[in-house]
Formats: structure tokens, C-alpha cells, sequence
């Protein structure tokens, strides 16, 4: 994929970088620009990262800082442009000090969605929009944007194909091998992502007509919900499958909150895309929006629709909008006697025999 975008970008394409979900694919690809997410999630780069952020960031923030100090991703030295949101207060202000390493552009993500912060939104799509066209020198036309909204769509609906099939039980693919899949659909060229995860679905339920699983029938299913986690950080998952679970889906930006949405097909008309764009994009239940009820049901809908025995909340220490929300679900999902366990922690690896006694106790429990 990086020798891709070195090709790419000596045919005269443009790579751009995000870290978050509000960022448009579909325009970017509508530029004939290349998308591509930029999260880290190893502590490489952490003590220069310290440098520039406080200590008490999270490791996401530092993790990406910190890639790029040290030199270490490939995708972020490709990016001609890197675009940042106003979500969370740690990403707004880290961006500020990513400004001086990184050709960067920062969108503002409304904290509200009422018809005022619409209206926000729309100029904001509108602005990334103008700003594709300044950065490629490609117009972006009705027939582009059409093109690029059908290809979105159907790398999402790939994903909720999967997805669907992961309500089997036993489970056919293992809550890791299903992050992985979620991590890759920020790298890979979209037209081929989707075509690798149709075939493998068509595999998939080859194996849930057999009732074949990666674990046996009955094995306690779990969900996991909060931060995303972007690679390499499988720690979690890697516990949760080790300790006698299996994960059967990951309501994170990093899994369902990146597909769970379409965006209409129906305008044919720039500014009617545009709207369906804005809407699409608006419904996006992150955490650092207030209030924020829609992710306590799409939560609930999740543990039902998985029929998932539990839920494993996780946030990454230090970040306020998730730890917050993870008090809430926690009430939430106790009303519907779903049992939750909350687990905040970090990219180092000292915690994961405390966090494995807990996720073993959690899953007994469950048992
Ligand atoms: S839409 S979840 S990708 S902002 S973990 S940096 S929130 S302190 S990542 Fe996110 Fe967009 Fe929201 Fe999704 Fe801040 Fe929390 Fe760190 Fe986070």
C-alpha cells in the first residue's frame, strides 16, 4: 500500500491524512485524492510527543505525535495534507503544536446538532471541499462525487455484511481478526477493501451454514465499546479472546460507528450530495457530542442485534469525553440487565495481567 501511494503521488495525486470519522472520504476521493487514516496506536515517540502535549494526553494523541517526530509511519510521511477536527479538547489544542511538523488543516465538528450547528457543518463540508479542489486542481463535479458516494456506501455496506454475520453463534471470525479488517479499511484502496471483504463474507457464511466458529457454541459473546483502537493496539482484544470470550463486535470509530451509516444515493444535484453528506455525518454519536443519547441506544440496539452477553467498556486514560460516557452506559445497559465492565488503560503493556484478572473475573461472571 505505501509503495501505492508513492506511486500516487509521482502521478501527480494528492494523499490525505485524517484521524477521525467526520472527515469526508467521500470528497476526498471525489478529488481524485487519496484517503488515508493516520491513528497510531503504539507508545513510539512518546517522550518527544511529551515535548509538545501535556503528560496526561492520551496515548492516541501522543501515539500520532509522536509517529510523526520519530518518522516512524510511512502514511503520515506521504500526506501532501493533514486534515484535524475540534472534537475532543486534547486533539483541538494537540493540533495546534501538529501544525508545525504537518501541512494542516482543521475542520470544526459542531459539539451540538441542532439547525445552527447544521448549518455549521455544511460550511465546514463545504470549505473541505473547496480545499480538495485548491490542493489537486480536480474539480469536483456531480458524476465524481455520485462515483465516490457509491464507493463509500459499498465499503460500508461490505463491513455491515460482516458485521451481520458475526450475530452467528458460535462466532466465525474472532473479534481480532475483525479489529484488523476495521483498522485496514482506513488504509486500503477502497474499491479493492470491498471486494477482499465480500469474498471473505461469502467464506464466512459458508462457515455459519457448517457451524463452524473460532469458538465453541455458548461461548460468552462480548462487545466491545468506546475509544478507537487503531494499529497496533490489540491488547484488549487479545486478552478478552484469551480469557474464554469471544468479541462479537466493536462499537467504536474503529468498528460500527464508521459503517453503521449511509449516505443517501437519491440527490442528483451537487448541493442535495452535499446535504446528504452533512446529514450522513451528523448522525456520527461520538462521545464529544452533548448530549449524546444516540450512542446509548445504538449500544443497547448492538448488545441486542449480537445478542452479546456483555459489554466491555474502554477508554483510553485520559480521555474525558468516553470516561464520562462509559458512566452513563454502564446505567443504561443495567436496566437492561447487560453487564458492563469498565476498563480504562493506555498502549503500555504493565497493566495486562491486572486487566486480565479482571476481564477473567468479568467473563466468569457472565458464565
Ligand atoms: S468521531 S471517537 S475518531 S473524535 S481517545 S483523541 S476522543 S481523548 S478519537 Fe475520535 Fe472522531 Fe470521535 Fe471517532 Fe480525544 Fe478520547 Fe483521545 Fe479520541
Amino acid at each position: 500500500r505505501i509503495k501505492e501511494l508513492q506511486d500516487a503521488k509521482a502521478s501527480g495525486r494528492k494523499i490525505v491524512g485524517t484521524f477521525c470519522v467526520f472527515v469526508p472520504e467521500e470528497l476526498t476521493l471525489a478529488a481524485d485524492a487519496v484517503h488515508v487514516g493516520l491513528c497510531s496506536g503504539a507508545e513510539a515517540g512518546f517522550a518527544e510527543a511529551e515535548q509538545l502535549v501535556p503528560r496526561n494526553t492520551c496515548a492516541l494523541i501522543k501515539s500520532f505525535i509522536g509517529f510523526k517526530l520519530a518518522r516512524l509511519c510511512p502514511f503520515t510521511e506521504s500526506c501532501d495534507l493533514v486534515i484535524g477536527e475540534t472534537t475532543c479538547d486534547g486533539k483541538k489544542k494537540a493540533y495546534e503544536a501538529f501544525a508545525e511538523h504537518v501541512p494542516l488543516e482543521v475542520l470544526e465538528v459542531p459539539q451540538r446538532k441542532t439547525a445552527a450547528d447544521r448549518l455549521l457543518w455544511k460550511s465546514e463540508v463545504l470549505r473541505y471541499k473547496q480545499l480538495l479542489e485548491e490542493l489537486t486542481g480536480n474539480q469536483i463535479t456531480v458524476e465524481k462525487l455520485q462515483a465516490a458516494i457509491q464507493t463509500v456506501n459499498a465499503k460500508r455496506r461490505a463491513l455491515q455484511r460482516l458485521n451481520a454475520l458475526r450475530q452467528a453463534d458460535p462466532a466465525p471470525i474472532s473479534g481480532r481478526d475483525a479489529l484488523l479488517i476495521n483498522q485496514v479499511a482506513f488504509y486500503d484502496d477502497p474499491i479493492r477493501f470491498t471486494a477482499s471483504i465480500n469474498a471473505l463474507c461469502d467464506q464466512i457464511e459458508e462457515r455459519v451454514g457448517k457451524k463452524e466458529g473460532v469458538a465453541p457454541a455458548g461461548t460468552p459473546r462480548l462487545l466491545l465499546s468506546g475509544c478507537p483502537m487503531a494499529v497496533p493496539n490489540w491488547k484488549l482484544p487479545y486478552i478478552v479472546e484469551s480469557s474464554g470470550a469471544v468479541i462479537v463486535g466493536e462499537e467504536s470509530c474503529i468498528g460500527s460507528r464508521n459503517t453503521r451509516d449511509l449516505v443517501s444515493e437519491e440527490a442528483a444535484t451537487m448541493d442535495g450530495m452535499i446535504d446528504a453528506l452533512v446529514d450522513r455525518y451528523l448522525k456520527i454519536d461520538c462521545a464529544c457530542f452533548t448530549p449524546n443519547q444516540e450512542r446509548q441506544d445504538n449500544v443497547r440496539a448492538m448488545v441486542k442485534d449480537l445478542r452479546a452477553d456483555g459489554v466491555i467498556h474502554y477508554s483510553l486514560m485520559f480521555c474525558q469525553p468516553y470516561e464520562h460516557e462509559a458512566i452513563k452506559i454502564e446505567k443504561t445497559l443495567s436496566q437492561d440487565g447487560t453487564p458492563m465492565l469498565s476498563i480504562a488503560t493506555d498502549y503500555s503493556m504493565e497493566d495486562v495481567e491486572q486487566l486480565k484478572t479482571r476481564v477473567e473475573a468479568f467473563v466468569e461472571m457472565i458464565k
